[in-house]
């Protein structure tokens, strides 16, 4: 067998060398070789761009990032699908997002609400379908609120659904609804739709509820959707703590957590990537500040509950913080002990979203495993480098219009470019600081970082590297597995979770350990394993 070692450039190389020469040329600026450094200017990455046509995407459409991702896990709102079937069918409860109905039951979530458009619906247009649906749902559940989003066919054929929201809204009197214009085919990616899902619940209905909510310590957790049961297990802690969550967005939401979002005296932002927009305006409008948070991980979960204790600067609360992180780490402190004799040194690779990619490197590390390559499908620049600086933002008060917030835009104060001496003349010179992080400060050098990978790639990827595990969804889970290498769904978690706070560390490093650790895939033959020729080792030093 001829072993062939390949430094992190060849593997690069490798990965474009079959593309024509105006694609791999496009391709090479979204494959970066990290060099985390502190105070040199890293390799700048390209994020959020419209993946080439032809290229089997890993991404997902902007209505699934709006429907699917934000709205789908709030169980008292029901969620129209105003198109052809298929869209609806394949967001139904296929992201596993967990709810509890609660006293008054109220859950829609099992339900999958479509105008099931026809072709006579594209030539003569589909408003009044739309309008037969939600007088059928209101009339059926008689719910606080109905959401309408509009698929792709919606766009072109301009159907204005948020006129026929108004009327049905205006006739019912006592049933907000509003409509999302997430045709699938608006941005580039999910990221688009969970922008204007962020902005029609901030218009439509935080704020609604002007009863102020009791607790001592008032937070909301924005960014967290329940997936497995995450949000149930962080819930668990956030109680022990004596920690009051007045609103998820959107695990296991419902409709009175988002008009009532403004009670909270503190934003804690876990996944950023879907939910900035809304932590931004929350802050504009009502002056709650944010703060990132990351329950996924041992370590970083206790460093989040001591951020938010920390925030409020109570004594009393900060020492029964305390008092919980003592009495949970030593039990994931021992199965992480015994699973690390196993999983030591193994390697892995995280291809996930906006943020999970990300967050769950920490959750390997804790076993001793080491990520050496990962990426976003739609994460942004600021998900990769870390964000330092907001903009201003302004806010229309009467319309609640909030301008168009795109960091991006401000590419040139970010950390990478800027100096401990230049950032403090900025915060001098006014501008808002948020710190935080992204990928590549906790990616080790050398490591490829890829933005929105291809099945082509990963392919190629797992041939040269041969990582012990590979995390994605569920498009990459067959091939990959087809190549000998065990797949975790980082999506779904496959029929696991949850994987949140210390209860979830324990369920990962045992999910892992026995991934790993499997014969199964010791019994298939990789198509290297077959033909020498195509065998390629990459040696991590
Ligand atoms: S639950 Fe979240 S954590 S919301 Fe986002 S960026 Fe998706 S649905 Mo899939 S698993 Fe994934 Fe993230 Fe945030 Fe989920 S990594 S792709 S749009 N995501
Ligand atoms: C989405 C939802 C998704 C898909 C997961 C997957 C999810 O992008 O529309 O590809 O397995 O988490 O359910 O990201």
């Amino acid at each position: 067998k001829k072993l062939v070692q390949l430094s992190p450039a060849d593997i690069k190389e490798e990965l474009l060398k079959k593309y024509p020469p105006k694609v791999a040329r496009k391709r090479a600026k979204q494959i970066m070789i990290n060099e985390a450094l502190e105070n040199e200017t890293p390799t700048e990455i390209v994020a959020n761009v419209r993946t080439i046509p032809g290229i089997i995407t890993m991404r997902g459409c902007t209505y699934a990032g709006c429907k699917g991702v934000i709205l789908g896990p709030t169980r008292d709102i029901v969620n129209i699908t105003h198109g052809p079937i298929g869209c609806g069918f394949y967001s139904w409860l296929t992201r596993r997002n967990q709810t509890e109905p609660g006293p008054d039951g109220e859950n829609y979530m099992p339900y999958c609400f479509s105008t099931d458009m026809q072709d006579q619906d594209i030539i003569f247009g589909g408003e009044k379908k739309l309008e037969a649906a939600i007088q059928e749902a209101y009339d059926l559940f008689h719910p606080k609120g109905i959401a309408v989003f509009a698929t792709c066919p919606v766009g072109l054929i301009g159907d204005d659904i948020h006129a026929v929201a108004r009327k049905m809204k205006a006739k019912f009197g006592d049933c907000n609804v509003f409509a999302f214009s997430c045709e699938g085919y608006k941005g580039v990616s999910q990221s688009a739709g969970h922008h204007i899902a962020n902005n029609q619940v901030f218009t439509h209905l935080v704020g609604e509820n002007d009863t102020p909510k009791e607790g001592k310590y008032k937070i909301n957790l924005l960014g967290e959707y329940n997936i497995g049961g995450d949000g149930f297990e962080i819930d668990r802690l956030l109680t022990l703590c004596g920690i009051t969550n007045i609103a998820t967005f959107s695990g296991n939401s419902t409709y009175d957590q988002f008009a009532s979002a403004q009670h909270a005296d503190l934003n804690t932002v876990m996944c950023h990537r879907s939910i900035n927009y809304v932590a931004d305006m929350l802050e504009a409008k009502y002056g709650i500040p944010w703060i990132k948070v990351n329950f996924i991980g041992a370590e970083a979960t206790a460093k989040s509950l001591r951020k938010i204790a920390q925030y409020f600067g109570d004594k009393a609360l900060m020492d029964r913080v305390e008092e919980v992180i003592a009495e949970e780490m030593p039990k994931v402190k021992a199965v992480a002990a015994d699973v690390r004799t196993r999983t030591t040194g193994k390697t892995a690779m995280l291809f996930v979203g906006g943020s999970r990619a990300h967050h769950y490197s920490e959750l390997f590390a804790e076993m001793g495993m080491k990520t050496i390559s990962a990426g976003y499908e739609f994460g942004h620049r600021d998900d990769y480098e870390g964000r330092q600086v907001i903009p201003d933002i302004k806010v229309d008060a009467d319309s609640r219009n909030i301008e168009e917030l795109e960091v991006t835009a401000d590419e040139k104060l970010y950390r990478p470019r800027k100096s401990a001496d230049e950032f403090k003349a900025l915060e001098e010179a006014g501008y808002k600081f948020k710190h935080y992080d992204g990928m590549n400060a906790d990616m080790d050098k050398g490591t490829l970082v890829i933005d929105d990978l291809n099945q082509y790639e990963a392919d190629k990827l797992v041939e040269i590297m041969k990582p012990d595990i590979f995390c994605a969804g569920i498009k990459e889970k067959f091939s990959i597995q087809k190549l000998g290498i065990p797949m975790k769904q980082l999506h779904s978690y496959d029929s696991g979770g949850p994987y949140a706070g210390f209860k979830g560390a324990i369920n990962f490093y045992k999910e892992i350990d026995r991934l790993v650790g499997s014969k199964v895939w010791s019994y298939m033959k990789a198509p290297w394993q077959t033909n020498p020729e195509l065998a390629a080792t990459f040696v991590w030093e």
